[in-house]
């Protein structure tokens, strides 16, 4: 593991003693010198998945750009280390933001138990500010529930807490603060937790994938999220990153693969998989009895919401997967612009375009009928500082014109049983893809709107051509 620079060295050093032994109480001098080491991670990488060296035995999910944090197994009890603090993430490619999360990381690591396991999380606060972490969907004792204020005491900066539960259901779960909520959700602190049955051959399958879905509101040009921000997301992420850096969900044909996805943004998203129908088999209350499952290609994972589905990759191909709402599929963006699709802008493009050399035209023509050149246009536009194209990557037909909540489940005949990595893109036999006939169709009607929606004089008439600023980039 790479360390977070200049932050390997485990955090355990500033600790006072502590106060009662019923719910999450603050850790003494005595029990500080044996918390475990808290594990770091700077990079964005997807982890490969590990089989468990101690505890009993289960099969890892795997964390799309993420990991699963390390135990120490102590007298039968399962220990962790979390340390709430500033982190840099990479977004994508060409983008960083400077969040709040855990273990080097946002989202935080993944923590992996076993149903039955009783769990010791130590919570180091590196933090600014006070938190706490509630775990989100367990069954535990009242006073491990970490609600700041009303379970317990908050979390001052520099300070031990010590959660102590037993995992009694398996299932999918998160962690996240009940501590200046808005703010520390804003910046990215969340993770997942995974407990898995204690028969192994239990809720089986080949791949098992988790992510969390969340949001930012960061300027173009700059780091850090605007924390006041309610509703108007600018940047919509799983696991805190935005496509193109979400890594693939990779899967061999014939594979049961799981999808394990938590929504700790402000809205609902629906998501969306090509290629497959699945089953929602998990909810936030646990697995859904077989008799109550019916197939989906999209499913609504409400805020606060955990949805577990499952399919069998039976066709091979690079399948898109991906929220529905298609502004979720999108990186910060104008949006304030008028919809110009029908309006000729040549002549006012033209003149524009001699004073400035990089206006392209919103929605004229070209953007709606073949795009492909302004999207490609769109693409070379000089941006901000540590800003994203709204929409990019490369694919091996042209540009994917999507960006944000978007990811490809890669299905393949040859790969071997555990095996995550990226196989590249998908090649179809030529004669299976879509592809242009010779016809001979009329051209696209481009001054339709312009002429029969106008309603002053011709010499009046305005036309609203705007480039795409880095103001008043949001959307929720
Ligand atoms: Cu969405």
């Amino acid at each position: 593991m790479k360390p977070v620079d200049g932050k390997s060295v485990p955090p355990r050093r500033r600790f006072l003693a502590g106060a009662g032994l019923a719910g999450a109480a603050l850790v003494s001098r005595v029990q500080a010198a044996s918390i475990p080491e808290a594990p770091m991670r700077g990079d964005a990488d997807t982890a490969a998945p590990e089989a468990p060296k101690t505890g009993r035995p289960f099969r890892p999910v795997v964390t799309l750009n993420g990991w699963s944090l390390p135990w120490r197994m102590k007298d039968g009890v399962k220990e962790f280390h979390l340390v709430a603090e500033p982190v840099v993430r990479e977004v994508a490619p060409g983008m960083t933001a400077r969040l709040w999360g855990y273990n080097g990381q946002s989202p935080g690591p993944t923590i992996e138990v076993v149903e039955g396991d009783r769990v010791r999380i130590f919570v180091t606060n590196r933090l600014p500010e006070h938190t706490t972490i509630h775990w989100h969907g367990q069954r535990l004792p009242n006073g491990m529930d970490g609600v700041g204020g009303l379970t317990q005491a908050p979390i001052r900066p520099g300070k031990t807490v010590r959660y102590e539960f037993v995992a009694e259901r398996p299932g999918t779960f998160m962690y996240h603060p009940h501590a200046d909520e808005m703010v520390q959700m804003a910046m990215g602190m969340m993770g997942f937790w995974v407990t898995h049955p204690k028969d192994v051959r239990q809720q089986r399958v080949d791949r098992d994938y988790v992510f969390l879905i969340n949001a930012y509101d960061i300027d173009p040009g700059s780091f850090t999220p605007k924390v006041n921000t309610m509703l108007d997301f600018n940047l919509w992420t799983w696991n805190s990153r935005a496509f193109p850096g979400i890594a693939p969900l990779v899967a061999r044909v014939g594979d049961r693969v799981r999808v394990r996805i938590g929504n700790l943004t402000m809205t609902n998203h629906p998501i969306h998989l090509h290629g497959h129908s699945f089953e929602v088999t998990g909810t936030d209350g646990g697995w859904v009895p077989k008799g109550a499952r019916w197939p989906e290609v999209t499913v609504d994972v409400a805020v606060g919401q955990m949805r577990a589905i499952e399919f069998v990759a039976d066709a091979p191909g690079d399948w898109a997967f991906h929220c529905h709402k298609a502004h979720h599929t999108m990186n910060a963006m104008g949006h304030q612009v008028p919809t110009m699709i029908g309006v000729d802008q040549s002549e006012a493009a033209k003149k524009l375009g001699a004073l400035i050399p990089q206006y392209m035209v919103m929605d004229g023509p070209g953007m709606g009928s073949g795009g492909m050149a302004d999207m490609a246009m769109m693409a070379g536009m000089p941006l901000p500082e540590n800003t994203l194209p709204m929409m990019g990557g490369g694919g091996p037909y042209g540009s994917i014109e999507m960006g944000g909540m978007f990811s490809v489940v890669k299905v393949r005949e040859d790969l071997a049983r555990d095996d995550h990595r990226d196989p590249g893109w998908y090649r179809a036999p030529e004669a299976a893809v879509a592809a242009e006939v010779a016809f001979a169709s009329a051209p696209p009607p481009v001054l339709a709107a312009a002429t029969s929606t106008a309603s002053g004089a011709p010499d009046e008439r305005t036309v609203n051509v705007r480039k795409p600023s880095p103001g008043s980039m949001h959307h929720r």
